[in-house]
């Protein structure tokens, strides 16, 4: 294992002066890093802004370099390959290796992409390398003086990261003392709306939901960071008769934020957007969203939601979604919430099969 500190100052040392990304825990500590540095660090809100962004760097003469999750590759694909190769700009892309080398060891949403990371950037010809945990300093400087080569030559390397490379790093968060515990509004929400179908996103959102309100109605969304909404969209317009709540993370509705205007278009009457916003990526260890100066009411309601609102407590959450009941949407209703303290609950899929979570709940819909 290399130390946070040594990954980002080799890298600063041959000038690489930004980095942007999508968090994935195995760049927790790189990120936190960065972070204490202003200016060195671009969160993006997904993989391919962050690659752009990068992209931009080195037009403008910069060095830039990217980190990001293997689940997070598809987001990424198209601006490598159509502006990044096609302007042959010189960006070094880390990704870390989910679902490898033992996809059976990892999470079910990374059993395709752990296996198929290799061989998919063998396929668009991008030259790679690998950071392995039992690599040093002296085996990281080798990777980096190989990539340096193909950034002479005008390619774009990507080095892979295995869990456990990188050490970790505190970051420099702002202390949380707004909101309410995750947990708490999702066991609020779903308590006002209990006959509703319920998309919970990624990350810890569906983890609190399966604890604290399981259902054949929910579904749990592992992977797919950003396209709950969308995907609560699907169910809403093909169930007329049926409220649906999407249980979204600012951190994903962010990454794919078009879905609002999508939303907002459609207008189904029946859909309720609930966006747990904890100003931070919590389920890859409390990185920063951009979430801070952000109104996502303000955005919904410039989407053409039907209606779009914040809450802090309880009750006013309560009072939301009973109002979103009764009145046509699409609904937005925004809470802070607190970052988790204590145990977070274990994953829908260590009880249920991905196949359960969709056999029941497509159950749950029939009439
Ligand atoms: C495309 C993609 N990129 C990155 C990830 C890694 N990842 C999993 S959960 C998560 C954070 C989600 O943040 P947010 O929606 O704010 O929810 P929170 O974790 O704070 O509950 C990230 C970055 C992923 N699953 N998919």
């Amino acid at each position: 294992m290399i130390s946070a500190q040594d990954f980002c100052d080799l890298l600063a040392d041959r000038g690489f002066g930004l980095a942007s990304g999508v968090p994935c825990s195995h760049f927790g500590g790189p990120i936190a890093h960065l972070s204490t540095r202003p200016g060195r660090y671009v969160p993006a809100p997904n993989e391919g802004s962050a690659l752009a962004v990068a992209a931009g760097a080195a037009l403008g003469g910069q060095r830039a370099y990217v980190m990001l999750q293997n689940s997070g590759l598809g987001n990424l694909v198209n601006p490598l390959t159509s502006l990044v190769m096609t302007y042959r700009l010189p960006i070094l892309t880390f990704t870390s290796l989910r679902g490898w080398p033992d996809p059976a060891t990892d999470e079910p949403q990374h059993e395709v992409m752990g296996p198929a990371t290799p061989g998919m950037l063998d396929s668009i010809g991008t030259p790679h390398y690998t950071l392995y945990a039992k690599d040093t300093v002296d085996e990281f400087t080798a990777v980096l003086d190989l990539a340096e080569k193909d950034l002479a030559a005008r390619r774009a390397p990507f080095v892979l990261v295995e869990r456990g490379a990188i050490g970790k790093a505190t970051a420099a968060n702002d202390p949380h003392t707004e909101g309410l515990p995750a947990a708490e509004a999702i066991r609020t929400v779903t308590a006002a709306a209990p006959e509703a179908a319920v998309v919970a996103t990624t990350g810890f959102t569906g983890r609190d939901t399966f604890a604290v309100a399981d259902a054949p109605g929910n579904f749990y969304m592992q992977g797919s960071m950003g396209h709950a909404s969308s995907l609560g969209l699907g169910v809403a317009l093909t169930h007329p008769e049926r409220t649906v709540v999407v249980l979204d993370g600012d951190g994903a509705l962010l990454m794919h934020l078009g879905a609002l205007s999508m939303i907002g278009h459609e207008a189904p009457a029946n859909l309720i957007h609930v966006v747990l916003d904890n100003r931070v990526h919590e389920s890859t260890g409390g990185q920063a969203t951009t979430s801070a100066t952000t109104s996502f009411p303000g955005m919904a309601l410039a989407a053409g939601y039907a209606s779009a609102v914040a809450c802090a407590t309880e009750d006013a959450l309560r009072e939301a979604v009973l109002r979103a009941r009764e009145a046509a949407g699409p609904h937005l209703i925004s809470v802070r919430t607190l970052p988790r303290t204590g145990a977070i609950p274990p994953r829908a899929t260590n009880a249920l099969s991905t196949l359960d979570i969709r056999d029941r709940f497509q159950e749950s819909l029939r009439p």
